[in-house]
């Protein structure tokens, strides 16, 4: 038997709590990756990934899109949600049926039933990609969660508390890995050290991260 495959899919169906209301289930979008990715394309044939620009003037390492009712993008005016993709002049592509079931399903499982997801942001990480620790606080209705699932390469994730300076803990993001993230842990800090080089059978050199969210109103 291989080893490596070994140890890789021994994590498949666990499931660990991070933190209040922050659970990994493990390895839960798997069996399902493929579709997903497919998805992805789909969406991105539409909808071009494109590292967008901070307002403090910075071209983001990580490249994005979106698919839902509104789309969240970020230029020098600030950061917000948009019913209209600024590129190309057309509504975000629709979130596909199967990507908001799965959303739907990993949040009930993590304790919270009824999750509505309108949003699908969607990260392209290479190599030397990161994302910088922020909070995500552009969603007005702070009681629905949101619901991330990683493909491809690995990732470090950083997970921090409700202030910039509270004490960090780090767990790997890895294929198929699905986080729920509610109640007091919804408006924690949080990053995504730098990506190391690699290759993923499923991504080649990239990581795609998604992120279902509810960006209408409460
Ligand atoms: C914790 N994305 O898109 S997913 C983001 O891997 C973002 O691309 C990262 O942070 C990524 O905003 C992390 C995990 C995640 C997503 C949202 C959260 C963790 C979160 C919101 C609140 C707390
Ligand atoms: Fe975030």
């Amino acid at each position: 038997m291989n080893d490596l495959i070994d140890t890789a899919l021994a994590d498949e169906g666990s499931r660990e709590t991070l933190a209040e209301g922050a659970m990994i289930l493990r390895g839960r979008a798997r069996s399902q990756a493929p579709a997903l990715l497919a998805a992805v394309a789909a969406i991105a044939a539409e909808a071009p990934f494109r590292r967008m620009m901070t307002p403090g003037g910075l071209t983001m390492s990580v490249a994005m899109t979106n698919c839902g009712a509104q789309g969240w993008v970020t230029d020098r005016h600030g950061y917000r949600y948009t019913p209209v993709d600024p590129q190309t002049g057309r509504p975000w592509p629709a979130l596909p049926e199967a990507l908001r079931r799965l959303a739907v399903e990993a949040a009930a499982e993590a304790g919270f039933p009824g999750f509505s997801p309108d949003v699908c942001l969607i990260n392209r990480y290479e190599p030397g990609s990161k994302l910088s620790l922020h909070q995500d606080r552009d969603e007005p209705d702070r009681s629905a969660p949101i619901v991330s699932v990683s493909l491809g390469l690995p990732a470090v994730f950083l997970f921090g508390g409700l202030t910039r300076d509270a004490p960090k803990t780090r767990t790997r993001l890895a294929h198929g890995d699905i986080v729920v993230w509610g109640g007091p842990s919804r408006l924690a800090y949080h990053a995504v050290q730098t990506i190391k080089p690699g290759s993923h059978p499923a991504t080649a050199d990239q990581r795609i991260n998604l992120t279902f969210r509810k960006a209408g109103p409460p």
